[in-house]
C-alpha cells in the first residue's frame, strides 16, 4: 500500500467508520496510536507503525491528520461523518468570501436548497480558489461557488476553523451563494 492509499485508509477510520476495525474514537476524535496500529492489520490487511503515520501526517498537502504532543494519539482535523465525534472548533469570523468547490450535476439542486453538510457534520470552505477546483473535480465538471461568507456571519450564521484552515458551516442558504 503506497502513502496515497494509507491516507485514504486513514481518513475513512478516523473520519468515518472507526467501527470498521473496532477502534474507537473520543468526543474531540482522537484516536489512540498503538490501538490503530494493532487493529488495523487483522481486520483490514494494512500494515502500519509510527514511522508510517508520522510521514503520511507530516506529508498530507492538506494537514488532514494531527497527533497529540505526546505522540500518543491521533485525529483527522476536519471531515468527519460519525456521529461519534464532536470537535471543539475555533468560532471566527470569516473572511468576505470563501470558496466552495462542487461538480457540475449538483448546480440545480444547490439552487434549490444551499448547500447542505450531506453525510458530513458540516459544509467545507475554503480561502483557496485552486483547492475548491480539485475539491470540485472529485465529483465531475468543477464549478467555483462564491459564498458571502461575512454577510452570512452579520445574520448570524456561525463559521469555525479547523486546525488546517478549512472553514466550516453548517448550512449555506442559496441567497449567499454566487453562482457563476
Ligand atoms: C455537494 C476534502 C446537491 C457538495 C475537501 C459536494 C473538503 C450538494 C458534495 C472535504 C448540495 C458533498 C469535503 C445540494 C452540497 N445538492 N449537492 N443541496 N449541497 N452538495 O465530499 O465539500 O481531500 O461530502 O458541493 O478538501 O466536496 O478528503 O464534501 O460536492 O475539505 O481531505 O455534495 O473533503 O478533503 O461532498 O469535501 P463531500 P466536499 P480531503
Amino acid at each position: 500500500m503506497n502513502e496515497k492509499a494509507i491516507s485514504q485508509y486513514l481518513s475513512f477510520i478516523l473520519r468515518h467508520k472507526p467501527e470498521e476495525i473496532n477502534l474507537t474514537l473520543d468526543r474531540e476524535g482522537w484516536a489512540n496510536v498503538g490501538e490503530l496500529i494493532s487493529k488495523s492489520q487483522p481486520v483490514k490487511n494494512v500494515d502500519l507503525d509510527e514511522e508510517i503515520i508520522k510521514d503520511i501526517v507530516n506529508n498530507s498537502d492538506k494537514k488532514r491528520f494531527q497527533i497529540s504532543d505526546d505522540g500518543k494519539y491521533i485525529r483527522a482535523v476536519q471531515g468527519h461523518s460519525t456521529t461519534s465525534v464532536d470537535i471543539t472548533l475555533n468560532k471566527l469570523v470569516p473572511p468576505v468570501s470563501l470558496y466552495h468547490g462542487t461538480a457540475q450535476r449538483f448546480i440545480n439542486s444547490i439552487k434549490e436548497q444551499g448547500l447542505i453538510s450531506k453525510d458530513r457534520q458540516y459544509v467545507h470552505l475554503t480561502e483557496n480558489k485552486d483547492t475548491a477546483l480539485s475539491v470540485g473535480a472529485r465529483y465531475g465538471k468543477p464549478e467555483i461557488l462564491i459564498i458571502h461568507a461575512l454577510e452570512m456571519h452579520k445574520n448570524g450564521f456561525e463559521f469555525f476553523q479547523a486546525e488546517n484552515g478549512v472553514w466550516l458551516v453548517k448550512h449555506i442558504p442559496v441567497k449567499f451563494i454566487v453562482f457563476q
